[in-house]
């Protein structure tokens, strides 16, 4: 906990890219976190930008520069260029959409492997568990086969539901988490060989 609270000053604003298929609910967990109440959505033609100051858990205080793009298949394309040297990246999977997880998985391999992303901390948010038939996380993670993952890519996978804001406090503790971690290792790194990548500072 030390170690968290004396780099936060090291921090002006986070920059988090939400991704997920169309329909997954990022836009409603994006209003969640900023009014902390339930917004109506639309689909997202485009993207979505807010910054959010993080009201609870361990990353209370912390700002968040959030980017929501759309998850219909003609903006796919987008995300390339919107997670592009993110300090974390939020996707957002519909837990009862079960016809689509193969779709949202490799949609998904396709974003880590691009290679400003490699070792970008990743929160996977198994949203609508509140449905019947949501699959539970262990299988979610099953699915997207997280495990085949490049090595270099730390994720969480948090069980939310994103109406009424269940599971987002943890998981952007544990996104916030593997952020300062990764910091710290790629300022080891700096420190040994003196050459970072242009997007690890
Ligand atoms: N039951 C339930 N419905 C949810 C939850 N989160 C979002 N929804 C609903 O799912 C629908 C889609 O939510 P959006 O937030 O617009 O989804 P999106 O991922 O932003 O979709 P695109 O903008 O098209 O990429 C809306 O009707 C939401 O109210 C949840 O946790 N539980
Ligand atoms: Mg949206």
């Amino acid at each position: 906990m030390g170690n968290i609270s004396s780099n936060i000053s090291a921090f002006q604003s986070l920059h988090i890219v939400m991704l997920g298929l169309d329909s997954a609910g990022k836009t409603t967990v994006l209003y969640r976190l900023k009014f902390n109440e339930f917004v109506n959505t639309v689909p997202t033609i485009g993207f979505n930008t807010e910054k959010i100051k993080l009201s609870n858990g361990t990353a209370k205080g912390i700002s968040c520069h959030f980017w929501d793009v759309g998850g219909q298949e003609k903006l796919r394309p987008l995300w390339k260029s919107y997670s592009r040297c993110t300090d974390g990246i939020i996707y957002v999977v519909d837990s009862v959409d079960v016809d689509r997880l193969e779709e949202a998985k490799t949609e998904l391999h396709k974003v880590t492997k691009f290679a400003e992303n490699q070792g970008t901390p990743l929160l996977v948010i198994a949203n609508k568990q509140d449905l019947p038939k949501s699959l539970p996380v262990a299988e979610i993670e099953k699915q997207l086969a997280l495990h085949e993952l490049i090595p270099a890519t730390t994720y969480h996978v948090q069980p939310a539901c994103a109406i009424i804001g269940e599971g987002l406090t943890e998981g952007m503790d544990k996104l916030y988490e593997m952020i300062l971690k990764r910091r710290k290792s790629l300022k080891q790194k700096k420190k040994r060989t003196g050459d970072l990548r242009s997007c690890e500072v």
